[in-house]
C-alpha cells in the first residue's frame, strides 16, 4: 500500500532554539517499509500545508498517518486529517505518537469521522499490524494492540521486542538540511535508550513506557552514528547514560572507529555526578552542549514538581557541567502563582550564571500525575497553548502581567545568549555554516523578539476554540499511577538497568509505582 507519514508543523519553542527531525515517525515509517509498503514522510516544520496538499493530491497515499507527540498539535492534525478525507475520501487516516496516546477518544471525536483510528504506544510493531488488517479487513482493525475507535478498543500496545530491530528512515526527509540545534547545523537525531525509570509528577515519558527503560547496543548505535552525514547530534534521550556502563561502551566504540560529531544530550544532575567519567569521556568525543533539568531553585520548588535531589547536588552538578567546559542549559518552571518578586528573584539569578536559562510554564498534562492532582482549574482548554509556553492555569498577576515578567526574565536569555553577544562567541563557527549553505543558527539569532512577546502571547489566548479538550477527572488525592500507563508496565524486569542503579533510581525518584 501507499504510505504517507505525517508530523505537524512547529511550536513556537521550535521556532527559534531548534528544529530537529522526527525520529519516532522515522522508526515508524522505516517498520512499515520493512512489511513491503511503498512509503513517504512529510514533515511540516520544514515543509507547508500546500505541499502537503500537493503530495497528497498527485502520489494519492492509500493511508495517511499523523504523528501527534505534542498536545498542542492536536487541531492542527485534527484539520489535516479532515482535509485528506475531503479530498481522498477512501484514504485510512489514524494518528499515533506521544500525545495521541493519551487523548485517543477526544481526537477521534474531534475528527468526527475524518480519523479512523488511533494508535497508541510504540508504532514499529502496530502499524505494520494495522496496515495489514486495513488491506484485509477494515472492520478487523480493532484487534490490532493499541488500536483506538469510536465503536472499541484493541488489546493493550506491545512494545518492540529489541530496539535494535528498527532504526529510522532518514532516507525519506528531503530537508534535512534544516534540522538544527543552536551551532549544531545541521543536527540529526539519534537514540541510545528509551524510557525512563523515575516517575516525576509533571512528565508523561515514564507513564508512556510503563517506567520502562531499555537500550540500543553499543553496536548498533556506533554504526547509526557512523552512517548519519550531519556533523551535529541531538540524543533524544530522557536522560543521557543513565547506566554508565552503556555509556563507555558506545564511547569507546565511538573513539575506536573515529567518529567525530558534536553532542547535545539532556541527563539529570544527579546522573551527572553519579557517571561523572562518562560525560568527561564523551566530552573528548564531542560533546557540546548538556541540557540539565534543574526545574527549581528553591526547595520549596523541587518538592513541587517531586524531584528528589537536593539543592546541593543540583548546584553541584550545575559547577560540574561547567567544570567540562561545554555549554550548559537548564530549564526552570515558572509556576503561574508566581510574583513580580518571585520573577525578579529569577532573573537576578538567571544573569548571575554563565549557564543558559530556559524557563517553561507549569503545564498539566494528560497522561501526568499532576493532571490528576492537580487543583487550580484550568482557565482554557485551548489545546493550542498546552506548549508550556503559555499559562493554562489561572495566574495570580493579571495575565498581560505574568507574560510581561516571563518574558522579561527569558530576555536574560536573549541578551547573554543570542544576537550579537552569540555572533563574537562563535562568530567563526558561523562563518563556517555560512560557506557550507547552513543558515539555520545565524538566523536563529535575531529570532527572538519576534517570537517571544507577552502582545503574542495574549493574542493567542483570544484566538477562537474549535476543538476543544476535555476537562481533567475530579481531582484526587491519591491516585493509582498505573491507570496512567500506556505501555503495559514489566516491574523491574521491564528496566534495562543493573541492580545498583536501579537502587539509586529508587532513592531518588518519589513514587511508589512498581
Ligand atoms: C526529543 C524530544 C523533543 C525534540 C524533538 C522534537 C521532534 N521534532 O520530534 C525537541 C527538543 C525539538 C522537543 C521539543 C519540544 N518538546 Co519534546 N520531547 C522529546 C523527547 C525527549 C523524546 C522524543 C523522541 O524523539 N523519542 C524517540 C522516538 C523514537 O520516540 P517517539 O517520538 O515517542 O515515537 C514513538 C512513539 O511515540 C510512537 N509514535 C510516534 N509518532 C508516531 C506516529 C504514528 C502514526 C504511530 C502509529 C506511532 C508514533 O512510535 C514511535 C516509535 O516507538 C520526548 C519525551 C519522550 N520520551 O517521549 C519529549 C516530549 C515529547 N516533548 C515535550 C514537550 C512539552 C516539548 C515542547 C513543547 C517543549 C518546549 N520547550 O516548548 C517542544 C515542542 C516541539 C515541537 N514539535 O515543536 C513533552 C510532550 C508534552 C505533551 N504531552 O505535549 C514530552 C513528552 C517531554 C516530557 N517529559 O513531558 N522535544
Ligand atoms: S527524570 Fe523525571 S522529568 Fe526527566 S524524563 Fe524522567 S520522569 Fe520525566
Amino acid at each position: 500500500m501507499k504510505f504517507l507519514a505525517v508530523h505537524p508543523g512547529p511550536l513556537m519553542y521550535t521556532k527559534i532554539y531548534l528544529r530537529l527531525e522526527p525520529l519516532g515517525l522515522e522508526m515508524v515509517a522505516q517498520a512499515v517499509r520493512q512489511a513491503g509498503h511503498e512509503v513517504r514522510l512529510i514533515d511540516l516544520q520544514a515543509d507547508t500545508w500546500k505541499d502537503y496538499l500537493a503530495l497528497i493530491t498527485t502520489w494519492k497515499p492509500e493511508v495517511v498517518a499523523f504523528g501527534c507527540n505534542y498536545l498542542a498539535n492536536v487541531p492542527e492534525i485534527v484539520d489535516l486529517a479532515k482535509l485528506t478525507k475531503k479530498e481522498l475520501p477512501n484514504c485510512f487516516v489514524f494518528v499515533g505518537g506521544h500525545s495521541a496516546s493519551f487523548v485517543a477518544k477526544d481526537f477521534l471525536e474531534h475528527g468526527n469521522g475524518a480519523i479512523d483510528c488511533v494508535l497508541k504506544g510504540e508504532g514499529e510493531v502496530a502499524a505494520p499490524k494495522l496496515l495489514m488488517a486495513v488491506e484485509q479487513d477494515r472492520k478487523a482493525i480493532t484487534k490490532v494492540p493499541g488500536v483506538v475507535t469510536l465503536d472499541g478498543e484493541g488489546p493493550p500496545p506491545q512494545f518492540i521486542e529489541n530496539l535494535d530491530d528498527v532504526r529510522p528512515a532518514r532516507d525519506l526527509l528531503r530537508n534535512r538540511h534544516k534540522y538544527f540545534i543552536g551551532v549544531l547545523d545541521p543536527c540529526a537525531s539519534v537514540e541510545f535508550a528509551r524510557g525512563c525509570p523515575w516517575d516525576c509528577s509533571f512528565c508523561s515519558a515514564w507513564t508512556f513506557y510503563g517506567r520502562s527503560y531499555r537500550m540500543v547496543s553499543p553496536e548498533k548505535a556506533v554504526e547509526e552514528l557512523e552512517q548519519v552525514q550531519e556533523p551535529g547530534i541531538f540524543l533524544v534521550d530522557d536522560v543521557a547514560f543513565i547506566q554508565g556502563k552503556q555509556g563507555m561502551e558506545i564511547g569507546e566504540a565511538v573513539a575506536r572507529r573515529g567518529i567525530k560529531k558534536q553532542y547535545y544530550m539532556e541527563t539529570r544532575g544527579d546522573v551527572l555526578l553519579r557517571n561523572k567519567e562518562v560525560f568527561q569521556f564523551w566530552k573528548t568525543l564531542g560533546l557540546q552542549y548538556m541540557f540539565l533539568g534543574v526545574e527549581a531553585i528553591d526547595a520549596e520548588g523541587l518538592k513541587m514538581h517531586r524531584k528528589r535531589i537536593s539543592l546541593g547536588k543540583n548546584f553541584e552538578a550545575l559547577e560540574f557541567a561547567r567544570s567540562l567546559g561545554i555549554t550548559v542549559a537548564i530549564n526552570l518552571i515558572a509556576d503561574p502563582d508566581w510574583d513580580r518578586q518571585r520573577f525578579e528573584v529569577i532573573r537576578q539569578w538567571c544573569l548571575e550564571i554563565p549557564e543558559i536559562v530556559n524557563i517553561s510554564v507549569n503545564t498539566p498534562y494528560p497522561g501526568t500525575e499532576s493532571w490528576l492532582t492537580e487543583s487550580r482549574k484550568l482557565h482554557t482548554r485551548d489545546y493550542r497553548l498546552f506548549d508550556i509556553q503559555h499559562a493554562v492555569m489561572p495566574t495570580k498577576m493579571p495575565l498581560p502581567e505574568f507574560y510581561a515578567e516571563l518574558v522579561k526574565t527569558q530576555q536574560v536569555l536573549n541578551k547573554k545568549h543570542l544576537g550579537w553577544a552569540a555572533l563574537k562567541g562563535t562568530a567563526k563557527i558561523a562563518a563556517g555554516h555560512l560557506m557550507k549553505g547552513q543558515t539555520n543558527f545565524i538566523k536563529m539569532l535575531w529570532k527572538f523578539n519576534s517570537v517571544y512577546n507577552p502582545e503574542l502571547q495574549m493574542a493567542d489566548h483570544r484566538r477562537p476554540v474549535t476543538y476543544e479538550m476535555a476537562m481533567p477527572p475530579e481531582k484526587k488525592d491519591k491516585i493509582d499511577p498505573k491507570q496512567l500507563f500506556i505501555l503495559p508496565p514489566k516491574g523491574r524486569q521491564g528496566r534495562a538497568i543493573d541492580d545498583a542503579t536501579e537502587t539509586f533510581v529508587d532513592e531518588t525518584r518519589m513514587g511508589t509505582v512498581v
